[in-house]
C-alpha cells in the first residue's frame, strides 16, 4: 500500500523536530546536529520536502507555482550531452608523466627540459565504435588520448592502442566510421565491424588494409587497458631552443607486457561483466597498483625519412621498432579515479592541436584534417565555446587571453581593456621568445586534390605484420577474419576481401576462402604498386613473442567448495598475492563456503556470476563430495571447460577430478593442469601462470 503521508507541515515538524533525514527509500534515519546539508534548490532555496510535488490536496491536481519541481524535471531533463561521435565509450584516470632525461637536445618542450620532472595527466581509454553504453570486449580499436597538463599549456596525445589508421585522408573518415557503425536502415549491429557495410567499404579502400590486419589480430580484444600499447601514430615533429626539427613517433609500452583475451572469451565476458575494462581499471587503481606505462620515442632526421622504404607522413605505415629502435623518454603512472565520472571522464576534451611549442606537426594528411575535427567537436558536445573552462579542460598554467563572453562563460577578463594593442598598458601581451612559433618548414607546389605516389603500397606492411606474428596469432587472424566476413550477407564483398588478402599473404588468403567455403580462389585484387615480400619479420609486433614473464597484475579465480583446504587456500592467496597478483574466490552460494576446519571462506562471486572468463587462470579448490555436487551444475562445468578451452593453466586439489571429468578435460591431457596437492603443487601453478597462456593447448581444442 502506498505510504500516505498526513498533512506536510506536520510530517516536516516530525522530522525536523526529531533530527531525522529521510534514505533514498523513503526511510528515515537520526542524524546527529550539523551532519547533513539541507538540501536546496540549483539557486539555493532550501527545500522543505523533495518527495511530493506542490497539489491542492491530497490527491491533486498538480500546481505549476511548485518551482522545486519544474527545476529538478528540467534539469533532468537536461542530463544527457549527446555522446562522442567515435570513442564514445570510455573511462579515464589522473596520473602522472615523469620525465626520465633532459630532451633539450630535440625540443624546447618545458615538459622534456628536466629529469625528474612530474606532468599531472588525465588519460582516457576507449573504443571506437560502439555507444556510450556498448560492452568492453568488441573487437575494436582501442582510444589512448593522454592530457598533459604542461607549465606551457596542454598538450594532447590522441593516440590508439594501434600504430595505423585505416585511411590516408582525413577526408575519408565520416565513410570510414559510416561504415562501421550500426547501418542506418536498421540501427544495428552495435560495436561491430561484422557486417556488410564495414567490410564493404574496406574491401572498396585497399589503404586500410594494413590496418585490418591489426584489427583482426588480437591487439583489438586487449585483456586490460593495463597491458595495451598506445601510439601517436602520425609523424610528429620535435623542436628544439635552435629551431632544429627531429621527426618523431610516440610509442606508450606497458610495464606490465602486452596481454589479450581469445575470441570466444572476449563475447563471453562481455555477458558476464560489460564492464570488464573499466573494472579491471577501477579496482587496479583503488587498489594501490597503479598501472605504468613508459613513453618511447621513434626519433628520425629528413635524411632518415628520404632513405625509408615508405613515407612517414603515410599513417598506414610503422617504422619497425628493429630498424629504428624507441627510446625511453619517460613514465606515465596512474594513481586516481576521477570523482565524477561526467565532469572529468565525459567532458574531458582531447583535441590534436594541443601542443606547446617544441612539438609540431608534420604534413600528414590525417594530422592535418583532425587539427580541425577536434576543435570543431567539442562546440557540438559540449555545447559552447567555454569547455576549456569546466575544470578537466583548463590548464593547470597561468593563462590569459582576451576571449569572452558565450554560452557559460565562467572568466572574463578583468578591467577596462580586452583587446591588445591597448595604450592603458593593461593585459597580456604576445611573446615571440616563449611563444609557440610553428615550425618554419619550406613548402611549395600546386593546389590539387592529389594522393602522393608514395603513399600507394597498400600490402607489404599488411604482409609484415601476419608474417611477424606467431603460428598461433596468425591462426587467430584466420578466425577473426572468418568470422566478421561470414556475417556478410552479400558473397561479392568476402571474395573482394578474399582478393585483397591474398596479395597480403598468399596462405593467409587460401585459409580464410576455405573456411568462407569459397571454392575457386578469386584472383589476387589489382595493385598499385607490386606488393613486396622482402620485408623481414618484426618480432616487435607480436604479443605473444613479447609476454612479460610475469604474472603480476592478473588474477586467479579459485573455485570451492564447502569442507575445502583453508590452509592450502591460504597458502595458495599468499603465492599468488606475492606474484603481484589477485585472488578471488568462486563458490557454489553466495557468501561462501565452510571449509574443512570450520572456518569460513569469503567469495568474492558465486558460481553463476563469477565465470571463469573473468580470471586469467584459475584453481579448483574442491571436496570430491564438492565437486560431485557441482557437476550437476552447467555454470560450474562452464568454468572448467572454458579456461581449459581458452588455454589458461588450471590447478586443482585431487578433490575436483569428477568435476574435471565432467566438464571433459583430462586432468593428464597437458601440462596446464597441476596437481595442487602436492607440496610443491603451488609453486609449480604459479611459475606456469606466469606463460599466461598455454598456446600449445589450442590446437587440441580447436576453438
Ligand atoms: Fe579521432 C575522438 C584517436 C583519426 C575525429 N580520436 C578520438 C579519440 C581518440 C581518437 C583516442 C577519443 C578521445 C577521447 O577520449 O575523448 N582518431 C584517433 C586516432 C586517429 C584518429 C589515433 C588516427 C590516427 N579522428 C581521426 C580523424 C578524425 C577524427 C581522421 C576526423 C577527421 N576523433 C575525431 C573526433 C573525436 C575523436 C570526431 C570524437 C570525439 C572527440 O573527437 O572529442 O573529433
Amino acid at each position: 500500500m502506498a505510504r500516505r503521508p498526513g498533512k506536510t507541515s506536520d510530517r516536516l515538524a516530525t522530522i525536523h523536530d526529531q533530527k531525522l533525514v529521510r534514505g533514498s527509500g523513503g526511510e528515515l534515519h537520526q542524524i546527529a546536529e550539523g551532519d547533513v546539508p539541507v538540501l536546496t534548490t540549483a539557486q539555493g532555496g532550501p527545500v522543505a520536502d523533495d518527495q511530493n510535488t506542490l497539489k491542492i490536496g491530497e490527491r491533486g491536481p498538480a500546481l505549476i507555482d511548485d518551482f522545486h519541481f519544474r527545476e529538478k524535471i528540467f534539469h533532468f531533463d537536461h542530463e544527457r550531452i549527446p555522446e562522442r561521435v567515435v570513442h564514445a565509450r570510455g573511462y579515464g584516470a589522473h596520473g602522472f608523466f615523469e620525465t626520465y632525461d633532459s630532451l633539450a637536445a630535440y625540443t624546447r618542450a618545458d615538459i622534456f627540459q628536466r629529469a625528474g620532472e612530474r606532468t599531472p595527466v588525465f588519460v582516457r581509454f576507449s573504443t571506437v565504435a560502439g555507444s556510450k553504453g556498448s560492452f568492453d570486449l568488441a573487437r575494436d580499436v582501442r582510444g589512448f588520448a593522454v592530457k598533459f597538463y604542461t607549465k606551457e599549456g596542454n598538450w594532447d596525445l590522441v593516440g590508439n592502442n594501434i600504430p595505423v589508421f585505416f585511411i590516408q585522408d582525413a577526408i575519408k573518415f565520416p565513410d570510414v566510421i559510416h561504415s562501421v557503425k550500426p547501418e542506418p536502415d536498421r540501427a544495428f549491429p552495435q560495436a561491430q565491424s561484422a557486417h556488410d557495410n564495414f567490410w564493404d567499404f574496406i574491401s572498396l579502400t585497399p589503404e586500410s588494409m594494413h590496418m585490418v590486419m591489426w584489427v583482426m589480430s588480437d591487439r583489438a580484444i586487449p585483456r586490460s587497458f593495463r597491458f595495451m600499447q598506445g601510439f601517436g601514430v602520425h609523424t610528429f615533429r620535435l623542436v628544439n631552443a635552435k629551431d632544429e626539427s627531429t621527426f618523431v613517433k610516440f610509442i606508450w609500452k606497458p610495464k606490465l607486457g602486452m596481454q589479450s583475451v581469445v575470441w570466444n572469451e572476449a563475447v563471453k565476458i562481455n555477458g558476464a561483466d560489460p564492464d570488464f575494462h573499466r573494472r579491471d581499471l577501477w579496482n587496479a587503481i583503488q587498489s594501490g597498483d597503479f598501472p605504468e606505462w613508459e613513453l618511447n620515442l621513434q626519433l628520425f632526421d629528413q635524411e632518415f625519412a628520404d632513405n625509408f622504404d615508405f613515407d612517414v607522413l603515410d599513417p598506414t605505415k610503422i617504422i619497425p621498432e628493429e630498424i629504428l629502435p624507441p627510446v625511453a623518454v619517460g613514465r606515465l603512472v596512474l594513481d586516481r579515479m576521477p570523482d565524477n565520472f561526467f565532469a572529468e571522464t565525459e567532458q574531458v576534451a582531447f583535441m590534436t592541436q594541443n601542443v606547446p611549442p617544441g612539438i609540431d606537426f608534420s604534413n600528414d594528411p590525417l594530422l592535418q584534417g583532425r587539427n580541425f575535427s577536434y576543435l570543431d567537436t567539442q562546440l557540438k558536445r559540449l555545447g559552447g565555446p567555454n569547455f576549456t573552462h569546466i575544470p578537466i579542460n583548463a590548464p593547470k598554467c597561468p593563462f590569459a587571453h582576451f576571449q569572452q563572453d558565450g554560452h557559460m562563460a565562467m572568466r572574463n577578463p578583468v578591467g577596462r581593456v580586452n583587446y591588445q594593442p591597448n595604450s592603458w598598458n593593461e593585459g597580456p601581451r604576445e611573446s615571440p621568445q616563449k611563444g609557440f612559433p610553428a615550425f618554419a618548414d619550406q613548402v611549395e607546389g600546386q593546389r590539387a586534390r592529389l594522393r602522393a605516389e608514395s603513399f600507394a603500397d597498400h600490402y607489404s606492411q599488411a604482409r609484415q605484420f601476419f608474417i611477424s606474428q606467431t603460428a598461433t596469432e596468425q591462426r587467430h587472424i584466420v578466425m577473426a577474419l572468418t568470422f566478421e566476413l561470414s556475417k556478410c550477407e552479400n558473397p561479392v564483398i568476402r571474395e573482394r576481401m578474399v582478393s585483397h588478402l591474398l596479395n597480403v599473404d598468399e596462405t593467409l588468403g587460401a585459409a580464410v576462402a576455405d573456411k568462407l567455403g569459397i571454392e575457386q580462389l578469386p584472383e589476387p585484387a589489382d595493385a598499385a604498386v607490386r606488393p613486396r615480400d622482402d620485408l623481414p619479420a618484426s618480432p616487435a609486433l607480436s604479443i605473444i613473442k613479447n609476454g612479460p614473464d610475469s604474472f603480476a597484475g592478473r588474477k586467479v579465480g579459485v573455485l570451492v567448495s564447502p569442507g575445502a583446504d583453508a590452509a592450502l587456500l591460504k597458502k595458495l592467496q599468499t603465492t599468488i598475492e606475492k606474484e603481484g597478483a589477485v585472488m578471488e574466490v568462486v563458490a557454489p552460494k553466495v557468501g561462501g563456503v565452510e571449509a574443512a576446519d570450520g572456518s569460513w571462506v569469503e567469495a568474492r562471486h558465486m558460481i553463476d556470476g563469477g565465470p571463469s572468463v573473468l580470471f586469467d587462470a584459475v584453481a579448483l579448490i574442491l571436496t570430491e563430495e564438492g565437486a560431485e555436487r557441482l557437476t550437476g551444475e552447467a555454470a560450474a562445468r562452464d568454468f572448467v571447460a572454458d579456461a581449459f578451452a581458452h588455454c589458461k593453466f588450471i590447478g586443482f586439489t585431487s578433490g575436483a577430478a569428477p568435476l574435471l571429468q565432467k566438464a571433459g578435460v583430462d586432468p593428464e591431457a597437458d601440462e596446464g593442469l597441476i596437481g595442487l596437492d602436492n607440496p610443491k603443487g603451488i609453486a609449480s601453478f604459479i611459475q606456469s601462470c606466469r606463460r599466461l597462456r598455454l598456446w600449445s593447448r589450442e590446437m587440441a581444442v580447436k576453438l
